[in-house]
């Protein structure tokens, strides 16, 4: 089975949805095979989301994502990683489709809710960030 990372981001932790977060990525078949909390450092968050380093919301997506505690969870499903890119809804909350996590919990383009690895390369970097790989094997 496919693993991917999701982190639940600082607006949803600050609002109490941590749980109802995780609980629903659950619900939906998701197996939680790591799990920790953490508050991200500058350097960290720049170097999470270094590919997007020339974009003009860089600045700001760093700010917001050191703002306050993040959970990021090791998540394992069949397609894993297009399968919670479904679940979580499209990057701005705003437009995301009905019943997913972004509609429920997130604001904008910015505070929405989660981030959700975008390929299954990505996905084992990420994953490599904050799990050890004794941790992933230890949620076996
Ligand atoms: P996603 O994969 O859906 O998380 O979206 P991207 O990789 O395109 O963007 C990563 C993060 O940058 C988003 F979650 C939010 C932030 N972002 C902005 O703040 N403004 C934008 O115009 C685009 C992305």
């Amino acid at each position: 089975m496919a693993m991917t990372l999701t982190i639940v981001k600082p607006d949803a932790v600050a609002a109490g949805n941590a749980g109802n977060i995780l609980a629903m990525l659950e619900k939906k078949g998701f197996t939680i095979r790591g799990l920790r909390m953490l508050r991200l450092s500058e350097d960290q968050a720049r170097a999470f989301y270094e590919v997007h380093k020339e974009r003009p919301f860089y600045g700001d997506l760093v700010k917001f994502m050191t703002s306050g505690p993040v959970v990021p969870a090791a998540l394992e499903h069949d397609n894993a990683v297009p399968f919670l890119r479904e679940v979580m809804g499209a990057t701005n909350s705003a437009e995301a489709a009905e019943g997913t996590v972004r509609a429920l919990y997130g604001t904008n383009i910015e505070r929405n809710a989660i981030h959700g690895s975008d390929s299954a390369e990505n996905a084992a970097i990420e994953l490599a960030f904050f799990f050890s790989r004794s941790e992933l094997i230890a949620g076996r």
